[in-house]
C-alpha cells in the first residue's frame, strides 16, 4: 500500500456553515470535493499525528463512500488510531460522547442533520474537537481559508475496508477499530438516569410510549435502550431502521415534518408520551397525549426538574440557550439562583461555558437539548430525562408543563420558517431591518412598546471571541421580542427564521393558542421586515 500525493484545485464554496459544511451530494461528488475539504481539516489541524479520531455518520446517502475516503486519507496523514461506528453508523451525540470517553484528538461526523438524504438531497462534514464538541468559529476559518488555497491531498492507495464486521485492523500504519455503535452512548445514559425507575414505570402497564427515529440513526440506540435495556414493548421504537434516503422523508423531528408520530399522538387511543429524534440524533420532540411541548419550555423544565434526576442531583451550575430560544429558561434560572448565558445560534457557542463549568443545561428552540455530558445536543438524552422526571413526579406531559406555567407563568413561542427564498431578496430583508435599527426603539407598534432593537453580537466569556451579526432582535417594554435570522445550514436559496415571543403571566389564558396569542407580534413582524412583499408568500412554510 502506497500513499499518493494527488494534486487538486480549491473549490470557492466550502466554507462551513452552523453545523459543518452543507451540500448536496451531487457536489460532494464532485472529483476531489469531499478531499479538499478533508485536507484542508488535517492541513489546519496541530498535533493529530498518532492520534485517534472518532468516524461516523448518520447513515445517510453517501455515508459509507465518504468514509472509506476519509479512512484512507487519515492513513496518509499520520493519524494513529480511528474508532469507526460499525457500518458507518454514529449519532452526532455518540460521536461526541466516544471522543471523551476515548480522549481521542477529534472526530468527524458525517450528516446533514435534518435535512433530506438520498442521491439528490443533502450531505454534511464536520469536525468536532477534542472536547467532544463542534469546531469553533476559529477552527472552521482555518479550515476555509485552507480550503481556498489547497492545491493537493493525500492518500493511502487501498481497497475499501469491511465497515460492517467489529474488529480491529491495519490500513497501512493506521489502526482502524470497528466498534459497536451504542455500547458506550448507552452506558453513559444509564449513568445519568435511573434506568430501573423508567424500567418500572415503562412496565407497569399505566403508560404507553411511542419512539419515532424516523428511519435515521437513533432507530438502533432506541430499540436497545427502550425496548431492550427498559423492557418497552417490541414496536415501541418506530421507523427504526437507519435508510439511505430516510425513507423519503425529511428527518426532523417537528409538527409538520414527524406527521406519523403527530398523528399518531394526537387521535384516538393515543399513547401517554410520544418522541422523535433527527436524521443524526441531536434533536428530540416531545409530545404528551394530545400535547406538545415547545422546545424552549422543555429546556425550562428539564432545568426546573434537573435534580430529580441521578445525574444532575447536586444542581446546576448555570445554564445557557441560544438568542433566539424564548427566555421560559432565564426564569427558572432566577429562581433557582444561577446564571443564564445567551448565546448565538449553534451548539458550537455553548461549548467553552460547558468547559469552564459555568453552564450544565444547554439548549435551544430548533429541537435541542443538551448538557455536560457530552458537547453535542442530544435527543435521546432529553426523551430519557423526561420519562424519568415523570416516573419520579408520576405526572403526564401536560400536567406537568402546566404545573410549570403555573408556577413561572407562559412564555408563549413560536417560529415560523419561509424556507427556499431568493437569497438577494433575503438579503434585502436583513438588511432592510439593520436600517431601521436606529429608529425603533420607543414606538409603539400595535400597541407593544419597543425597548430596544439591535444585531445580537455575542462576547464569549470564556476567551473573548466576538461573533457579530447573528440575528435581529426587536424588544418590547414587556418582554416580548421579534427575531429575526437566516439560516446557515440549507442548502438551496435562503431561509428566513422569525421568532416571536410574549409573555403570560395570568393561569386563566395560559391554555390560548399560540398563534392566536402571537397574532400581533405576526403582524408587526410583517410590517416592520415587510415579509410577505419581499419573499413573495403569504405564510411561512413550516410553523414549529
Ligand atoms: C439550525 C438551528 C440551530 C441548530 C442548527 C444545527 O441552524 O436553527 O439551532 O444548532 O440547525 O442543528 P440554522 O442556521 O439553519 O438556523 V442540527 O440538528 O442540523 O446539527
Ligand atoms: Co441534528
Amino acid at each position: 500500500m502506497s500513499i499518493t500525493t494527488v494534486a487538486t484545485q480549491p473549490y470557492s464554496d466550502q466554507k462551513p456553515g452552523t453545523s459543518g459544511l452543507r451540500k448536496k451530494v451531487p457536489t460532494f461528488q464532485q472529483p476531489n470535493y469531499l478531499e479538499n475539504f478533508i485536507q484542508s481539516i488535517f492541513d489546519s489541524l496541530e498535533g493529530h499525528q498518532g492520534a485517534t479520531l472518532v468516524v461516523g455518520g448518520d447513515g445517510r446517502y453517501y455515508n459509507r463512500q465518504a468514509i472509506q475516503v476519509i479512512l484512507k486519507m487519515a492513513a496518509a496523514n499520520d493519524v494513529g488510531r480511528v474508532l469507526v461506528g460499525q457500518g458507518g453508523i454514529l449519532s452526532t451525540p455518540a460521536v461526541s460522547c466516544l471522543i471523551r470517553k476515548y480522549q481521542a484528538f477529534g472526530g468527524i461526523v458525517l450528516s446533514a442533520s435534518h435535512n433530506p438524504g438520498g442521491p439528490n438531497e443533502d450531505f454534511g462534514v464536520k469536525y468536532n474537537v477534542s472536547n467532544g464538541g463542534p469546531a469553533p468559529e476559529g477552527v472552521t476559518k482555518a479550515i476555509f481559508e485552507r480550503s481556498q488555497a489547497i492545491d493537493s491531498y493525500r492518500i493511502l492507495e487501498a481497497e475499501d475496508v469491511n465497515l460492517d464486521q467489529l474488529g480491529a485492523f491495519q490500513l497501512g500504519n493506521l489502526r482502524v477499530e470497528v466498534i459497536d455503535s451504542v455500547t458506550d452512548y448507552a452506558a453513559l445514559m444509564e449513568f445519568l438516569f435511573d434506568f430501573d425507575q423508567i424500567q418500572q414505570f415503562l412496565t407497569s402497564g399505566k403508560v404507553r410510549i411511542c419512539i419515532d427515529s424516523l428511519h435515521a440513526v437513533t432507530g438502533p440506540y432506541a430499540k436497545a435502550i427502550f425496548e431492550r435495556r427498559l423492557n418497552a414493548p417490541a414496536g415501541t421504537v418506530r421507523n427504526g431502521t437507519p435508510l439511505e434516503d430516510f425513507g423519503g422523508g425529511h428527518p426532523d423531528p417537528n409538527l409538520v415534518y414527524a406527521h406519523d408520530l403527530v398523528e399518531t399522538m394526537f387521535g384516538d387511543d393515543a399513547p401517554d408520551f410520544g418522541a422523535a429524534s433527527d436524521g443524526d440524533g441531536d434533536r428530540n420532540m416531545i409530545l404528551g397525549r394530545h400535547f406538545f411541548v415547545t422546545p424552549s419550555d422543555s429546556l425550562a423544565i428539564l432545568v426546573a426538574n434537573a435534580t430529580r434526576v441521578p445525574g444532575y442531583r447536586t444542581g446546576l451550575a448555570g445554564v445557557a440557550r441560544s438568542m433566539p430560544t424564548s427566555q421560559a429558561v432565564d426564569r427558572v434560572a432566577e429562581k433557582l439562583g444561577i446564571d443564564c448565558y445567551e448565546t448565538p445560534t449553534g451548539w458550537k457557542f455553548f461549548g467553552n461555558l460547558l468547559d469552564a463549568g459555568r453552564a450544565t443545561l444547554c439548549g435551544e428552540e430548533s429541537f435541542g437539548t443538551g448538557s455536560n455530558h457530552v458537547r453535542e445536543k442530544d435527543g435521546l438524552w432529553a426523551i430519557l430525562f423526561w420519562l424519568n422526571i415523570m416516573a419520579v413526579r408520576q405526572q403526564s406531559v401536560a400536567e406537568i408543563v402546566a404545573d410549570h406555567w403555573a408556577t413561572y407563568g407562559r412564555n408563549i413561542y413560536s417560529r415560523h420558517d419561509y424556507e427556499g427564498i431568493d437569497t438577494d431578496r433575503a438579503e434585502a430583508l436583513i438588511r432592510g431591518l439593520q436600517d431601521q435599527l436606529g429608529g425603533l426603539k420607543g414606538q409603539t407598534l400595535r400597541g407593544y412598546e419597543v425597548a430596544y432593537a439591535d444585531d445580537f453580537s455575542y462576547t464569549d466569556p470564556v476567551d473573548g471571541s466576538v461573533s457579530t451579526h447573528q440575528g435581529i432582535r426587536i424588544g418590547f417594554t414587556d418582554g416580548s421580542r421579534i427575531v429575526f435570522r437566516l439560516s446557515g445550514t440549507g442548502t438551496q436559496g435562503a431561509t428566513l427564521r422569525l421568532y416571536l415571543e410574549r409573555y403570560e403571566a395570568d393561569p386563566s389564558r395560559h391554555q390560548q393558542e399560540t398563534q392566536a396569542a402571537l397574532a400581533d407580534l405576526i403582524q408587526i413582524a410583517d410590517q416592520v421586515a415587510r415579509i410577505q412583499e419581499l419573499t413573495g408568500r403569504d405564510q411561512p412554510t413550516v410553523i414549529t
